[in-house]
């Protein structure tokens, strides 16, 4: 495969003013008819070159120019699509060519889903509707016509609806105008038997906007949920960014086979029906959450990617890492800001933090790829929006409204840059950004190395700040970032500190050198520093805490990301002596300051209860692999598993009193209050099972026997698959299934559960689920919830010595390839690592790396992946 280079950006030759499309639906052979208005870009230069469609596994039928059949000879068909002479510069191409839905299973392009037509064309699906220049500087104006038998009564695209009939030989059809211009990447189609809830919504400046959602019939009632979130996300854009819907109907439709959790296509958004579809009887609080926060994202793109979008796909993060800047302060104003923070934190941290130490390192803003859809990670995402909340940062809220403002108005209908958001935002505050910019170029995560020092003549205190970033692919030598530094000085009484003549107690520090140091003076002694607070920059911080101050932190920090990531730094110096001890054959022990710290988060009644279990959780294996020099899965899984059962015993008679306190006979709502209490309640059921104590698993049985939410129903089942009686599990597992075996979504969490699981995710296990009736290969979600459920989360199974968990996942791997590259090269990732684990486990881990590089030809995708993992 080609590799693509940012540097290699090109105006494109032509542009496309309208797009007409006309669809003949059919299984097999869908006809499409494509009418487009081209004209010469004046802007790209003289002449006329070749006009250059992209097309891939298209069946060309005709091209005609300004009605007039083109001959063979003036076009020809290419490897990427189709080269056509061209001899003037305006004119009107129409190209019929058919395609197969139905053997589609790469889930890019149109395709099926249980008998549904859809379509997902971000990045560069669109070409494998129809020949058309697929990059999302070309902008156009599209009118869909949908052509299609009876037995799909419903026929959506983008825009509005223009006109609808029947045609001669009984089928019927539906004619949608968008009319705003747009990359084909948010083109869309939709067709099928399809029920909707509807609900209207008035913009802030009086507008009527039609809402409705769209499902089979049998999960009509599992849409409330999502349409209550986009009426909050409606009314949160206007009031934070200013920002108004735009069309007159917004729709979104749940789609059981998709590649990924949504998609902003201009008023269609089609979802995931895992990201959308929920019940309390169904669906888990986090489930509830997520839905909340996806379909605020997706609508979120309507401004921060559609009016305003990207000029190449090397700036995917200026829609996406802004976007999900979005939705993480729209889901922090809806629920607790200080647990939102931590989970998109640890998110971080595990995950991101771990591709910005490995093979696939790349900025937020990359240079090359070979397969784009390889580049929708979280360094695009989740760094990204960590680079625009440092703008937020710097800028203060105002400060960053006046610059969304201007390059909403600056931009609105344009195709631009990361480079274009920073101006924008300079321009507004007359900032300068400069070394700002560097956050989107340098890859790799930076190291703060931090020491003070407290002169007691003076009372003056200073902070040394040493920043570094470890060479990542292509990029040995890193120049200093500019990292925000948020910092307080606490006394010894645990109040916050003045730092400033203002009085202020928090401050920004600027950290641009290599090396900087920042004096403060006024003090009576020597204050204890609480840094990077609310996590101010996507750092790692080196500070020589001592376990006292780090109790102190934890009790004390005004800011409770910070008391969270105290208690996190005290458990993770616990479970490093654990895993030494392990290593060295000596007896296990927990440290008591840890167990007296969790008793006393467990009793402050004065605490948000869900950050009370976000404190009370361990790192999991993987933050605990990812901080790892090197990885020792034994002994991560033995510490943590020996801290988690100590803790459990020396917290018995806390834990049953907070599970009696928060286990509530009241009916299921969403609301944060009571999310956060089920959480704290099921993290004390968990552990108290984890004592493996009869009396306590007794517990569980009679909460997964009476619950009324799933939330209750499925933390019970997890708790007995981890540490209940085999044959009980069993038969508990069972008549989960039994009851739930009619719900898709519900039976994907049953085979999380279980794979997911340590105890229960056996590899045998695991291949008897792949060969259960409800298992589907070509369905992501199924594998998502089977082989990634196995290779992500269950970290003892995957990771066994003898190498047979990497070698199950690497057949998948290949298996997976032939039918959904994406999803193949999504799931191998694990296998990537290979370099940061021991030697004997890593030397497994490069093997089955290796046995798919061998097994044939792979896909792009893949191809890309394991080719620079093996380097
Ligand atoms: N923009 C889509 C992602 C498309 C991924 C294509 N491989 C969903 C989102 O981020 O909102
Ligand atoms: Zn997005």
């Amino acid at each position: 495969p080609n590799t693509v280079y940012l540097k290699d950006y090109k105006l494109p030759e032509y542009l496309i003013d309208s797009t007409k499309l006309h669809f003949e639906l059919q299984p097999k052979g869908t006809l499409v008819k494509s009418q487009l208005k081209v004209r010469r870009n004046p802007a790209a230069g003289a002449g006329l070159p070749p006009l250059l469609l992209d097309g891939v596994e298209l069946e060309l039928l005709s091209v005609s120019i300004d009605g007039q059949l083109v001959p063979a000879s003036r076009y020809q068909e290419i490897p990427a699509g189709l080269s056509i002479e061209v001899e003037k510069p305006e004119f009107e191409l129409e190209i019929c060519n058919r395609i197969s839905p139905e053997n589609n299973t790469s889930l890019e392009g149109l395709y099926l889903s249980n008998g549904m037509y859809c379509t997902q064309c971000e990045a560069e699906g669109f070409r494998k509707i129809t020949y058309y220049p697929d990059r999302p500087d070309v902008m156009s104006k599209f009118t869909t016509t949908i052509v299609a038998p009876r037995q799909y009564p419903v026929l959506l695209s983008n825009g509005n609806e223009i006109e609808r009939g029947a045609t001669e030989d009984g089928r019927h059809f539906v004619t949608w105008e968008d009319p705003f211009a747009k990359p084909a990447y948010l083109f869309a189609l939709v067709a099928g038997d399809l029920q909707r809830v509807e609900d209207s919504y008035t913009t802030a400046s009086g507008r009527q906007v039609t809402l409705q959602i769209y499902t089979e019939a049998k999960n009509i009632g599992k849409c409330a949920h999502a349409m209550r979130s986009l009426k909050k996300a409606m009314r949160w854009d206007e009031e934070v960014y200013g920002r108004e819907y735009d069309l007159d109907i917004f729709m979104i439709v749940a789609v059981d086979h998709f590649n990924m959790g949504a998609m902003e296509n201009k008023g269609l958004n089609i979802f995931n029906s895992a990201c959308v579809l929920a019940s309390p009887e169904t669906a888990t609080d986090a489930t509830f959450q997520r839905i909340e926060a996806i379909v605020a994202h997706e609508y979120f793109h309507n401004w921060s990617g559609n009016r305003v979008t990207c000029r190449d796909w090397f700036q995917l993060s200026l829609k996406e890492g802004f976007t999900v800047f979005r939705d993480a302060e729209f889901s922090a104003d809806m629920n607790s800001r200080a647990v939102k923070r931590i989970e998109d934190v640890s998110l971080l941290r595990t995950q991101q933090f771990a591709e910005d130490a490995g093979p696939m390192a790349h900025p937020v803003r990359p240079d090359s790829y070979m397969e784009i859809s390889n580049f929708y990670t979280l360094t695009v995402y989740e760094k990204g929006a960590e680079v625009v909340r440092m703008i937020h940062t710097l800028l203060g809220a105002e400060g960053f409204r006046k610059g969304s403002d201007l390059y909403f108005d600056r931009h609105d209908g344009q195709a631009v840059t990361c480079e274009d958001f920073v101006k924008a935002m300079e321009d507004a505050n007359g900032v300068d950004l400069t070394q700002f910019r560097r956050w989107y170029s340098q890859a790799g995560t930076p190291v703060l190395d931090v020491t003070d020092s407290y002169d007691e003549a003076s009372g003056s205190y200073t902070l040394t700040v040493r920043q570094s970033c470890p060479p990542t692919p292509g990029q040995k030598e890193k120049l200093p970032f500019h990292i925000p530094l948020a910092l307080g000085l606490l006394s010894a009484e645990g109040k916050d500190l003045p730092l400033d003549e203002a009085g202020n107690t928090q401050l920004v520090l600027p950290v641009t050198e290599a090396e900087q140091t920042f004096h403060f003076s006024g003090f009576a002694e020597k204050p204890l520093p609480s840094l990077l607070r609310g996590f101010s920059a996507p750092v790692k911080v080196r500070y020589d805490y001592s376990s006292e101050q780090l109790l102190f932190l934890m009790r004390n920090d005004s800011d409770a990301f910070n008391r969270w990531d105290a208690g996190q730094r005290l458990a993770f110096a616990a479970l490093g002596q654990l895993q030494k001890d392990y290593r060295n054959g000596k007896t296990l022990q927990l440290q008591p300051e840890l167990v007296e710290a969790y008793r006393s988060v467990l009793r402050n009644r004065d605490l948000d209860p869900a950050l009370v279990a976000k404190m009370l959780a361990l790192p999991s294996e993987q933050t605990l692999a990812e901080e790892a020099e090197r990885i020792d899965a034994e002994a991560i899984i033995e510490a943590r598993k020996f801290a988690r059962h100590a803790l459990a015993e020396a917290l018995k008679e806390d834990l049953l009193e907070s599970y009696r306190r928060l286990h509530k006979d009241k009916p299921y709502s969403p609301e944060a209050a009571d999310i956060a209490e089920r959480s704290l309640k099921n993290t004390c059921l968990d552990y108290l099972c984890a004592t493996e104590d009869a009396d306590a698993l007794l517990l569980a049985q009679q909460q997964f026997d009476k619950a009324a939410n799933m939330t209750d129903c499925a933390a019970a089942l997890a708790a007995l698959v981890n540490y209940g009686n085999e044959t009980d599990v069993d038969k508990s597992l069972e008549t989960f299934y039994e009851r739930w075996k009619v719900d898709t979504q519900v039976v994907e969490l049953w085979f999380s559960l279980q794979s997911g699981s340590a105890r229960w995710g056996t590899l045998e296990r695991v291949q008897t689920l792949m060969a259960h009736p409800a298992f589907e290969l070509k369905n992501p979600n199924k594998v998502r919830a089977v082989i990634g459920a196995f290779a992500n989360r269950n970290f003892a199974q995957f990771h066994r010595t003898d190498g047979s968990g990497f070698e199950f996942v690497a057949q998948q791997v290949i298996a997976l390839d032939k039918l959904n590259p994406q999803i193949a090269a999504r799931l191998v990732i694990p296998l990537t690592r290979w370099k940061k684990y021991s030697s004997a486990l890593g030397e497994k881990m490069r093997q089955s790396l290796e046995s798919v590089m061998q097994s044939g030809k792979l896909s792009a995708d893949l191809y890309e992946v394991v080719s620079k993992s093996l380097q």
